[in-house]
């Protein structure tokens, strides 16, 4: 170890610390913009350019960024001095004097870092605004997410994401200078480009500059048609995060209050996805069975491992960069398409309301959602199955336009028949949690046992790609379990390789699965949070009655009233689904 003294404090550190852990650690938080650390994931995005971090270390005539400066034995640092403000207060004013000034307006404010650094670091007028240029660019709109350029403060973090941890490759620095921005090749618009609406480097971006596209009027207009009858579904995960917009700590449930919160909205139906999660398990645990079954029996064409498919960036991702190997995921259709499909079907008849006069909603931690909603073989009649997707941070804007305080909402259930779900419906929405409902419905459709025990907490957990055998009363079965496209990237290799030894695989595109969708409230950074999120689902599921999807009454009626069996023809053409190349 070697030691260092921080504003006039000494710690003993690891040789090649940096001065800003070297300062964590003594509780000393130095300021940081581009800088970003999650902690739990080993991902840390540090190109020290925005040189807001700066700090004096005597002896040396420069400024050092701290993020990017290693400790050395005997170094005395000051991260507060008046050069050291000044230098700060300097960077930030040239990188605002390129920065649009609409905060007012702007759908990061209040949210946004360079916002809050402005205002910790008290600037209170930029200037050297008149002698520099602003630089303008296009604003590029796709189904999911709003690149507004003009915003882009070079932080880097979206590529980091984008690059390093999803491996999808779509951003990178172009042009120089001023003129310097992160783009897709060519600047291409994000559409025609290989992203897959995962959202994760939205759910970095420091700023404006990438931001998901809003869909709360079209739900606000729909709500207010007397004509229309308007229900709401609401993602596993959106209950894990939703109170984090109303300052509520992370990992607090507001199960009960949200669905009172969007009644007072005016749905005249709350549901809940994970009844179609619930509907999911019954569709592809009898497919993994049937795959199963099959290729025991020695049947060439029938391939495993079977993929889950209700994650659309995973759907995304391997349908542009593993376009060979798309007959391998379950044809199930995510549940929140299963959701609409439903809805639009079965529940619309029930109502006699025609299918244009039903307007389904969906609440969804993720992006991708929104793309996936207005995928074509999802429509009929061009009459989309999801009208709209909105993201856990749009709703919180809902609600607090509504003048409602979350806090203080009373507690209130689900409508059924779509509300009712189980503890397996919970658990999609944490990594590890889809193969863990199937395998709680397969092990008894596959056994004829019940199981004593419906916890599998070797498939619980945060490394990236882990694997879990789970004995089928004799019949042993690989499962495994990635989150995070890089380390499905891996999985997928593997598979193409012929290295893979697993029956069945669950893949999540967001680091943590779903709790860490790029539509959920920003945690800035702060890995901790997932986890508390994680540890809310799996409350939530615990605490449920019922906790294996094939037991919910409400699927049972479902099979028996109208769909059949599972991979029944009607179900065939509901609830499953074709991938393209
Ligand atoms: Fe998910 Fe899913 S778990 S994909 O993460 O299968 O978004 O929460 O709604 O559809 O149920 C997301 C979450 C969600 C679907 C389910
Ligand atoms: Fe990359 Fe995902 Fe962002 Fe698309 S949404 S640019 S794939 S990080």
């Amino acid at each position: 170890t070697i030691k260092v003294t921080i504003d006039n404090r000494q710690i003993e550190v690891p040789k090649g610390t940096t001065i800003y852990h070297a300062a964590k650690q003594l509780g000393i938080e130095i300021p940081v913009l581009c800088y970003m650390e999650l902690e739990d994931m080993n991902i840390e995005n540090k190109p020290g350019g925005c040189r807001i971090c700066v700090v004096e270390v005597e002896g040396r005539h420069n400024l050092a960024p701290s993020c990017s400066t290693q400790c050395s034995d005997g170094m005395v640092v000051k991260t507060h001095t008046t050069r050291v403000l000044n230098a700060r207060r300097t960077v930030l004013e040239f990188i605002l004097s390129d920065h649009p000034k609409d905060c007012l307006t702007c759908a990061k404010s209040g949210h946004c870092e360079l916002q809050d650094m402005a205002i910790k670091l008290g600037v209170r007028k930029i200037h050297n605004e008149e002698i520099s240029e602003m630089s303008t660019y296009k604003i590029d709109y796709s189904p999911s997410i709003i690149r507004d350029l003009d915003k882009c403060i070079m932080c880097r973090r979206c590529e980091t994401m984008c690059n390093d941890v999803q491996t999808v490759g779509t951003l990178s620095a172009i042009n120089r200078g001023f003129e310097s921005v992160v783009s897709p090749a060519f600047e291409m618009d994000l559409e025609k480009s290989t992203c897959t609406y995962c959202g994760q480097c939205v759910a970095v971006c420091p700023t404006g500059a990438l931001t998901e596209v809003d869909h709360t009027t079209n739900v606000l207009r729909a709500l207010a048609d007397p004509n229309k009858t308007v229900v709401v579904q609401t993602a596993p995960a959106v209950r894990a995060a939703l109170g984090e917009e109303f300052g509520l700590n992370a990992g607090t449930l507001v199960t009960g209050k949200m669905v009172s919160a969007l009644r007072r909205l005016g749905f005249d139906k709350v549901f809940d996805t994970d009844f179609a999660a619930d509907l999911t398990i019954m569709e592809e645990g009898t497919e993994l069975l049937d795959r199963l079954t099959k290729h025991l029996n020695g049947d060439k064409e029938v391939k495993l491992p079977i993929l889950t498919s209700c994650c659309p960036g995973w759907v995304n991702f391997f349908e542009m960069q593993f376009p060979d190997m798309i007959d391998i995921p379950s044809t199930a259709r995510s549940p929140q398409q299963m959701f609409g499909a439903i809805a639009k079907t079965y529940y619309a008849d029930k109502l006699n309301v025609k299918r244009d006069d039903l307007i389904v909603v969906s609440i969804m931690p993720c992006l991708a959602k929104k793309y996936e909603a207005q995928r074509d073989e999802f429509k009929v009649e061009d009459n989309p199955d999801v009208d709209f997707s909105l993201s856990t941070r749009e709703l919180a804007h809902l609600i607090k336009e509504a003048n409602m305080d979350l806090e203080n909402m009373p507690d209130e259930d689900f409508d059924n028949p779509l509300g009712e779900s189980t503890g397996a419906g919970v658990i999609f929405g944490a990594t590890g949690g889809v193969i863990e409902a199937a395998t709680r419905t397969a092990y008894e459709l596959h056994t004829g046992k019940k199981l004593d025990k419906v916890d599998f907490e070797q498939l619980r957990g945060m490394d990236g790609i882990r694997e879990a055998k789970v004995d089928f009363d004799g019949l042993e079965l690989n499962i495994g379990i990635a989150h995070g496209l890089g380390n499905a990237r891996k999985m997928l290799e593997d598979i193409r390789d012929g290295r893979s030894h697993f029956h069945a695989i669950e893949i999540m595109a967001c680091p943590g699965g779903c709790i860490g969708g790029g539509g959920q409230p920003l945690h800035h950074g702060d890995s901790s949070i997932l986890k508390k999120r994680i540890d809310a689902i799996y409350r939530e599921d615990s605490g449920k009655k019922i906790r294996k999807s094939h037991e919910n009454p409400m699927i049972k009626e479902l099979y028996e009233n109208f769909l059949g069996a599972p991979m029944s023809e009607k179900a065939h053409k509901l609830l499953h689904t074709h991938y393209s190349d």
